[in-house]
């Protein structure tokens, strides 16, 4: 996650600390952070790999104290020292020991480390997964930290998220408390590598550079600002395979060799293998999470359905990955009206913690809490999605670009809209330059999910449909699913389906937000999938085919004045890669010949009504 990254490691540090670390040794004190005993330890495996980890015990503790437990592959040196005045500032003034590691092969941990290590084998005896290391780590912990309570936490964000999910499959029984937070659960059908099987080749690139280069975080020197440019000259994805070191690397070589939903993707994915939820659970994702927004939906979904104890909660807010950290108040240009970040930690993750972990206080967030933003307020549900008060209406595409509640009329024709869509002129999915994922400071990408489409409106090969200015406020509580008829002149294409709320031309608090068209959902389905994501299909050339495209979930109310605007294009350029619109096999080896313009029809008539399906709250 951004926030991390950025505080990248003094690897000097590191080996310092390190250095004086032997198996199942505890150090204290010499590099105390003021206020806390830092202890570090290489805690041993049941393998025999050791795991570097630092403990922080308040001076002051009066009582015995719980532990929580933060595991990253993206390493710990001086981690504590800042999370604790921001992302962890409410459970630092509630005192806790807090516990950092390095997972297996990652910056000071001994091991191989392998991208989102699947599930063991739990006949082997020294089979090892994340959850094994963890369970691991918390027995000797337990054991070896002086005055803990007996209880564990845990928490994390994105990969350490995950590390924390997994966790939840075989959990120490001292852990009692766990928040998952933009977990990636499924990186073929939601998260960080692949949407609806297309691939998003410059975090898939960008990231596996990062994390397989080295066993700290290196960065892809690319040689110009503009990476959208980069990509385009870039070519064919066999061009990254057989000429740059990236294509030798594991995760590239596994997207390669993987290019459908097949054993590989499913073994990895996060399934919830167990009876009942037995560890408390705060489920937390952010609306415009340009990462992982399917994962924590998903993993809480798969959860509920275990959660026999009623201890399984999702909170939601208005943030991008990991957003939560800090205030909360804004997103790129967007403005909540409030802290929701700060309103999170205080309200919903400091209490979680403290009800489960030290019996204190209650906690009472419903089943889900979820920041409904144009209304710009908390709400709580009894379910997710929303199950009463909700009623799904079509919203349908007509002629001239309008968009209605009312069916096209039973005599419409074959209506449709057309548009030309050529690989070599890709609709950038932000505005260029588009600078790399992580960098420069202020990169585009942490927040591109908010920009003004009006960068991309009326260009040829965007189509729109908007509503009249809406009379009422109109609120979308609940999963979002595009339904659109569509045909190709070729035999493969990606349809993107974007639901935006486009602002009054007159905004009094801000002038510039006026006309502003702000993009709620958007996603991605790569058409050859439209049936199966194992068994891909080609298309035949101008046949209209059904395509549903899932927005996945969302809480919106656009305001009375505002109108609603749906956006079709077929490129996104570089974040998903771009489709040869020729069916081949496989598209990590299309040629360059492959690559062609073709032309796209979306269509509105009664038989063939596409539409947008919005969960539309009643009272
Ligand atoms: N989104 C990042 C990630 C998680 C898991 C696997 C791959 C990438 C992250 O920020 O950690």
């Amino acid at each position: 996650m951004k926030w991390q990254k950025k505080a990248l490691v003094t690897v000097l540090a590191y080996l310092c600390l390190a250095g004086f670390a032997r198996a199942g040794e505890i150090h204290q004190g010499a590099d105390s952070l003021a206020a806390y005993e830092k202890q570090t330890a290489m805690i041993p495996m049941r393998d025999g790999m050791r795991l570097y980890t630092e403990i922080y015990r308040p001076s002051d503790a009066k009582e015995a104290l719980p532990l929580i437990m933060l595991r990253t592959p993206y390493g710990i040196n001086r981690r504590f020292d800042y999370q604790k005045l921001s992302y962890l500032r409410e459970l630092v003034a509630e005192q806790y020991i807090f516990v950092y590691q390095d997972i297996r092969g990652r910056h000071q941990s001994e091991g191989q480390f392998v991208m989102l290590r699947p599930v063991h084998d739990k006949q082997k005896q020294s089979s090892i997964d994340e959850a094994s290391d963890t369970y691991d780590s918390i027995d000797w912990l337990l054991k070896n930290v002086p005055e803990n309570n007996g209880r564990v936490g845990m928490l994390g964000v994105s990969y350490d998220g995950w590390l924390t999910a997994m966790a939840l499959i075989d959990p120490h029984p001292a852990m009692k408390a766990a928040s998952p937070q933009a977990s990636p659960a499924d990186m073929y059908i939601g998260d960080d590598f692949h949407h609806n099987g297309a691939f998003r080749l410059s975090y898939g690139f960008e990231y596996v550079v990062m994390m397989e280069s080295s066993k700290t975080q290196s960065r892809f020197d690319f040689n110009r600002y503009d990476t959208y440019e980069w990509y385009l000259t870039l070519g064919a994805l066999s061009n990254v395979t057989d000429k740059l070191p990236l294509g030798k690397l594991p995760t590239w070589q596994n997207f390669v060799n993987h290019p459908n939903y097949d054993a590989f993707w499913k073994e990895q994915a996060f399934k919830a293998d167990i009876e009942r939820v037995q560890v408390a659970t705060l489920n937390v994702a952010g609306w415009w999470d340009q990462e992982d927004f399917y994962g924590p939906l998903h993993i809480y979904k798969l959860l509920e359905a275990r959660d026999k104890d009623g201890v399984n909660f999702l909170a939601v807010g208005p943030w991008n990955h990991g957003g939560w950290a800090r205030k909360g108040d804004k997103l790129g240009n967007i403005d909540f009206g409030s802290a929701t970040g700060d309103a999170y930690r205080e309200q919903i993750q400091a209490p979680f913690f403290a009800f489960y972990l030290k019996d204190k206080g209650q906690f009472d967030v419903s089943e889900a809490r979820t920041f409904r933003t144009g209304d710009n307020e908390w709400v709580s549900h009894a379910h997710w999605p929303p199950r009463n008060n909700v009623a799904q209406k079509p919203l349908y595409f007509h002629v001239n670009g309008r968009l209605s509640f009312e069916a096209p009329a039973a005599d419409t024709k074959d209506g449709f809209d057309a548009f030309v869509s050529d690989p070599d002129k890709p609709v950038p999915y932000r505005k260029r330059p588009v600078e790399p994922t992580y960098y420069p400071k202020g990169s585009g990408w942490s927040v591109w999910q908010t920009e003004d489409q009006r960068f991309v409106h009326l260009r040829p090969d965007v189509l729109s449909w908007e509503t009249e200015t809406l009379a009422e406020d109109v609120t979308v509580s609940g999963e979002v699913i595009a339904q659109l008829f569509a045909s190709t002149t070729g035999s493969a294409a990606d349809w993107i389906v974007k639901l935006i709320d486009v602002y009054p031309e007159e905004v009094e608090s801000d002038h510039r937000m006026g006309g502003y068209q702000f993009m709620v959902a958007g996603d991605v389905l790569r058409a050859r999938y439209r049936n199966s994501f194992e068994k891909p299909e080609p298309i035949k050339p101008n046949e209209i085919i059904a395509y549903k495209v899932d927005l996945r979930g969302h809480d919106h109310t656009f305001k009375k004045g505002h109108k609603i605007m749906v956006q079709v294009q077929s490129t996104w350029f570089p974040v998903i890669d771009r489709n040869p619109q020729k069916y081949v096999d496989n598209i990590f080896k299309a040629s360059e010949d492959d690559f062609q313009a073709e032309t796209h029809r979306i269509y509105h008539s009664a038989s063939k009504a596409s539409h947008i399906m919005l969960p539309v709250v009643s009272e």
